[in-house]
Formats: C-alpha cells, sequence, structure tokens
C-alpha cells in the first residue's frame, strides 16, 4: 500500500510566532505596556466594546488601538473619531494576526508614550486563539444573539 508523507507547516510556524511573541511580551513588560488581544466571532461586538473602554479609560491611561481587517479600515476611522491613535492592519485575506503583524504595528506607534494597547483580532473565532501575539492578557467576547438561528435551535 502508498504511505503518506505528512509536511507538517503548521508546527513551524507556530513556533516561530511564539519565539517573536515572547519577544513582544518582554518589550510591553519593559516599556510597562498592557497589550490586551481581544478576540470574537464576526460582529461579535469588538469595536463596540473598544470604543466604550476608551470612552471610560482614555483621561487615565495613554491607549492606543491596533485595528485586525482582512480587507477594510473602518473600525480604526471609529477609534480616531475618539482621538486615539489607531493602526490599521489589513491582512488581505489572511484571517488572525500574528507575532510579526504586531510588531510591524509598534513601528508606527509612539511606544514610550503609551500605557495600554488593545489589539481587535480579526473576527474568527477559530484562527486568532492559535497564535500568540504576546499580549498581556487575551480576552474573548462571547456573543449570544452571534451566529445562526434556525428553527430547529430556538426549540
Ligand atoms: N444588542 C447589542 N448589540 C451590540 C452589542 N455590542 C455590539 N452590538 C451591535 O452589534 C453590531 C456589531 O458590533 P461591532 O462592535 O461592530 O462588532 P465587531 O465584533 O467589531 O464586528 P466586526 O469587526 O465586523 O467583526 C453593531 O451593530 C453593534 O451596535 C451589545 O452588547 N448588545
Ligand atoms: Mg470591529
Amino acid at each position: 500500500m502508498a504511505e503518506i508523507r505528512l509536511i507538517d507547516i503548521k508546527e513551524d510556524i507556530l513556533s516561530e510566532n511564539q519565539a517573536l511573541a515572547g519577544q513582544i511580551r518582554d518589550a510591553l513588560r519593559n516599556h510597562r505596556i498592557f497589550l490586551m488581544n481581544l478576540m470574537a466571532s464576526p460582529g461579535g461586538g469588538k469595536t463596540s466594546l473598544i470604543l466604550q473602554t476608551l470612552r471610560r479609560l482614555k483621561d487615565k491611561f495613554r491607549m492606543a488601538v491596533i485595528e485586525g481587517d482582512i480587507d477594510s479600515q473602518v473600525d480604526a476611522e471609529k477609534v480616531i473619531q475618539e482621538d486615539i491613535p489607531a493602526v490599521q492592519i489589513r491582512t488581505g485575506g489572511f484571517c488572525h494576526l500574528d507575532a510579526s503583524m504586531i510588531e510591524m504595528a509598534f513601528k508606527e506607534l509612539e511606544m514610550t508614550a503609551l500605557d495600554a494597547i488593545i489589539v481587535e483580532n480579526i473576527g474568527n473565532l477559530v484562527c486568532p486563539a492559535e497564535f500568540d501575539i504576546g499580549a498581556t492578557r487575551n480576552v474573548m467576547i462571547l456573543s449570544v444573539p452571534e451566529g445562526m438561528t434556525s428553527p430547529s435551535n430556538t426549540r
């Protein structure tokens, strides 16, 4: 019988990402910056939670937002309306953010002038969870109304 040859790409990608995520966490600790990685499904309420958090905390802490999106920059536009710096990462189809994308975003921010950064990850409940981005805390919104509703599961 023919044998299956397995090339495990995922393992290599993840270990490289993990090493960079560790460096990012060290850099954040040195700068005393808190980084939150916010995840949820599409339309799960990520931007709404970020905007409300900014309104409540921006007078106390120097904040910035990194917005991940497959294509658009509508959420970053909402953030700058709050007078908060925003960096848009346009992944061009990739379904998650990884540590190298966060490292790129840091170059666009004045790191010495920040206390906290919120990252809105791509709206996806699968891919973002696999990739450590060097966050101080990972946060997930579980949205009950989001998702498919059919007569069979509303009974
Ligand atoms: N009823 C209700 N609606 C909410 C709540 N949070 C967000 N919404 C609404 O849900 C919709 C999507 O919210 P967003 O905050 O844009 O969700 P998101 O996760 O950023 O969406 P994407 O970035 O497109 O993945 C908007 O119409 C919000 O007004 C909530 O707590 N309750
Ligand atoms: Mg959003």
